[in-house]
């Protein structure tokens, strides 16, 4: 079996910096290459600055390593694409297709393309989100992954390009932070309950939203990006779901172990993101075309949360 060499575009952001740790101990350290605008704040193995906008640069990676797979992961995300609608659709769809136009000059075997809940709108159900339903978004980092995942569906159709996508919900984890999102309040409240601080909410306190543990969602990512070609039937991108709560739900969870924790609600413009968004999803297609199950519910999320950042605290070692 030919070795995969594995790049990794917007490596040091939220899920790429999670990602490029457990790809590197599955496919081995020297087998994974690490690419970001920015330095990474702590990173092991290869590491190269790539402007995703500059093509030949991306082309001169590639073939400096022999990549077999790339994993697209930069992105202007909800909140912050709002305050720069046109620099947010550029640059969503420039480093989209330079991957592509990369992917086909050097025979790329397979691509990660993330998609995300932000693909829908306020027509889309709201309950139970079904696969294929309508999609009209009202943000540009929406529209710019549901045009996306179109294109996905056309390179795979036109040329057997092998893309592979899910819609992440909103991503929890300890390890890293989230930046420009509408469902970043969801991390930033453990910090500030570890840290015995009030917490002030952008959302309002019943604004469910889909989310998703980041072990999960690392798990199903590379799950996706296993299975074999056969099984992959949708080839826009395919609904993930793992758990679904509201501002005030989480609050909960986290006084079950912090009971002082207090939290108030100062509702911004991402309260109106939020609501043109899903509250839960359907994600039986991926259960059954490639076995998906997440393990996380609130709770045990709380737990596992709680538990990381208090020992990273006391330690001193969260990056920010
Ligand atoms: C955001 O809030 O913009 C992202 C997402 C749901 O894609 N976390």
């Amino acid at each position: 079996m030919k070795q995969e060499k594995i790049l990794i575009i917007g490596a040091s952001g939220q899920i790429g910096s999670v990602l490029t740790h457990t790809l590197s101990d599955i496919y081995g350290e020297n087998n994974v290459i690490a690419t970001d605008i920015r330095q990474p704040t702590d990173h092991h193995g290869h590491f190269e600055i790539l402007d995703v906008l500059n093509t030949q640069a991306l082309g001169d990676i590639v073939a400096k390593y022999g990549i077999t797979q790339i994993y697209h992961l930069a992105a202007i995300l909800s909140a912050k694409g709002e305050t720069m609608p046109m620099f947010a659709w550029q640059f969503n769809m420039t480093s989209f297709f330079n991957v592509i136009d990369v992917a086909r000059q050097f025979k790329i075997s397979k691509i990660f393309f993330p998609s995300s809940i932000a693909a829908f709108g306020p027509s889309t159900p709201k309950y139970n989100t079904p696969q294929a339903t309508i999609m009209i978004p009202e943000t540009v980092y929406g529209i710019s992954k549901s045009c996306a995942e179109d294109w996905c569906n056309y390179f795979w159709l036109k040329e057997k390009m092998d893309i592979r996508s899910v819609r992440y919900p909103g991503i929890i984890g300890y390890q890293s932070l989230p930046g420009g999102g509408t469902t970043d309040y969801a991390v930033n409240i453990y910090h500030k309950a570890v840290k015995s601080e009030p917490f002030e909410c952008f959302l309002k306190a019943d604004t469910a939203l889909p989310m998703i543990y980041m072990d999960d969602a690392i798990r199903a990512t590379i799950e996706l990006m296993e299975a074999p070609a056969e099984n992959i039937k949708i080839r826009t991108s395919y609904n993930l779901a793992s758990m679904s709560f509201s501002p005030q739900d989480i609050a909960e969870s986290i006084k079950k172990q912090v009971p002082d924790f207090s939290i108030s609600y100062n509702p911004d413009f991402r309260q109106a993101i939020a609501e043109s968004w899903p509250a839960s999803i359907d994600d039986s297609e991926a259960r059954k075309d490639w076995g998906w199950r997440p393990n996380f519910d609130l709770d045990a999320m709380t737990a596992d949360m709680l538990a990381h950042l208090s020992e990273m605290y006391s330690k001193e070692i969260v990056h920010h």
